[in-house]
């Protein structure tokens, strides 16, 4: 028996040093998830009471008390000018296919007029929401309601966020030795992962978000509960498991209690994976380092090019990307945001048949010029250095038959090669079709299974 399995044990790692041939996805992609992976990029949106005070989502922590943060902060945060269409036709603009909302983060402010009793506000007397707590609650309006309605009509699926720790919450409070929150007792630990499963109930019931992207459950514990490390393994699981009763279809991200396997996907933050991982995942980033709203942030966006380079990775590696934007106080979007947003839907509007339902490298390492993308028989050459000798080296997929080679921004003209072994010599013209990235497309007649 030993040695079959060192024989097996064998096989398979000689075949992972295999070149990989046109893998179009080393897993299966469950069915309510297809469009979510043919969708490939969405909108991240940070916006809760913290973008009144232009200092990030994480400025209470540790610095203000609940009474003082509700006081100088929440309570004057009146978001009159949120334009969920704007938002949403911005979105669009950039080729978004999907976006996900902040309805609440760690400060526990509800985004949505919530009707679960505990979340009140210091005194216990007022609901600590957006509707309950602000002038703006005069006005009847629910921007949830107001984003989700603005994606069903732009053909957007709708997605929310939810903290599982609550800064402001009767039942904790922020503990700055874990970075987490630490439960007043047990009781309060109990009661309140029972008013939190009440208003994820709420949110399905509401809004039917496509997405619930949890956050706020970072102890990776797997033990029993206890007053700090209040939040365990077996917690996320029965989250999980409760997600899918309220909404069978609802696709849930890993965070419920992250690198347990748990969840639908995987969710690396601020960074892209070297190499694809073993399940579906996603890129969340920011466009400038800060996630909700802040006044260093305006003048801090990423370069457009480095966008639209960090995308394609992500694609190339077989993941989504969630690039996040941090509306102001008043809930406009800053101008950063909008060029950046502008900037890679002209790219995309030339180029996004490279990026939707395209699938990672078939050849697993990275050209040096820049990355692969593929789909069906079509392998997407994305030239980030433009050669400078009229000569584009690619590799070919082993025993492919090639049909045409040509420009993505100008399918017309058929490109000029040659082919040997498994290199390609493709001449290509002397300047680059797109400064931030030019795509060659390589059509295969035939590609072996
Ligand atoms: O603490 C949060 C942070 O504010 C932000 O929401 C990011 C987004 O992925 N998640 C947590 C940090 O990992």
């Amino acid at each position: 028996m030993k040695k079959i399995c060192s024989v097996i044990l064998a096989l398979v790692l000689l075949i992972s040093l295999l070149p990989l041939r046109s893998v179009s996805a080393a897993y299966a992609i469950p069915e309510n998830m297809q469009w979510w992976s043919e969708a490939r990029f969405g909108m991240f949106i940070h916006f809760g009471s913290y973008a009144q005070l232009g200092y990030g989502e994480w400025a209470m922590a540790g610095k203000y008390s609940k009474e003082d943060w509700q006081i100088k902060v929440s309570s004057i945060f009146n978001p009159t000018n949120f334009d969920a269409k704007t938002i949403v036709d911005y979105a669009k603009k950039a080729g978004m296919k999907y976006l996900v909302i902040t309805a609440k983060h760690h400060e526990g402010f509800s985004m949505w007029d919530t009707q679960v009793a505990s979340f009140k506000d210091y005194t216990g007397t007022k609901t600590y929401s957006l509707q309950g707590f602000t002038a703006f609650g005069s006005t009847g309006r629910d921007v949830l309601m107001e984003l989700k309605n603005a994606c069903d009509e732009a053909g957007l699926k709708f997605g929310l966020y939810y903290s599982i720790i609550d800064w402001n919450h009767s039942s904790q409070e922020y503990y700055g030795t874990t970075n987490f929150t630490k439960m007043f007792s047990m009781e309060a630990r109990e009661a309140y992962i029972k008013d939190m499963k009440k208003q994820l109930k709420e949110l399905v019931t509401l809004y039917d978000p496509a997405i619930m992207w949890f956050d706020g459950d970072w102890l990776e514990y797997d033990g029993a509960p206890t007053l700090v490390k209040w939040w365990a393994k077996k917690d996320g699981q029965a989250l999980y498991k409760y997600m899918k009763t309220l909404s069978p279809n609802i696709i849930v991200n890993e965070r419920v209690s992250r690198n347990f396997g748990i969840g639908d996907y995987e969710c690396p933050e601020q960074k892209i994976p070297a190499a694809p991982l073993k399940r579906p995942w996603e890129t969340n980033m920011t466009m400038n380092g800060s996630w909700g709203y802040t006044t260093w942030g305006e003048k801090n966006y990423k370069k457009l090019k480095t966008e639209i380079q960090d995308f394609v990775t992500v694609v190339s590696r077989e993941g989504n990307f969630l690039l996040n934007i941090g509306p102001k106080g008043d809930g406009t979007m800053d101008t950063g945001a909008k060029d950046t947003l502008v900037g890679i839907g002209k790219w995309m509007d030339i180029y996004s048949n490279s990026i939707y339902g395209s699938n990672r490298n078939p050849f697993g390492k990275d050209p040096v010029w820049g990355r692969y993308t593929q789909k069906d028989k079509k392998v997407y050459a994305h030239v980030f250095t433009w050669p400078t000798t009229g000569k584009l080296e690619a590799t070919a997929i082993a025993k492919g038959k090639i049909k045409r080679i040509y420009l993505l921004n100008d399918s017309e003209k058929t490109l000029k090669y040659s082919v040997s072994k498994d290199i390609i010599k493709i001449t290509v013209p002397k300047n680059a079709p797109d400064e931030n990235d030019s795509v060659v497309v390589i059509e295969y007649s035939s590609i072996p299974k």
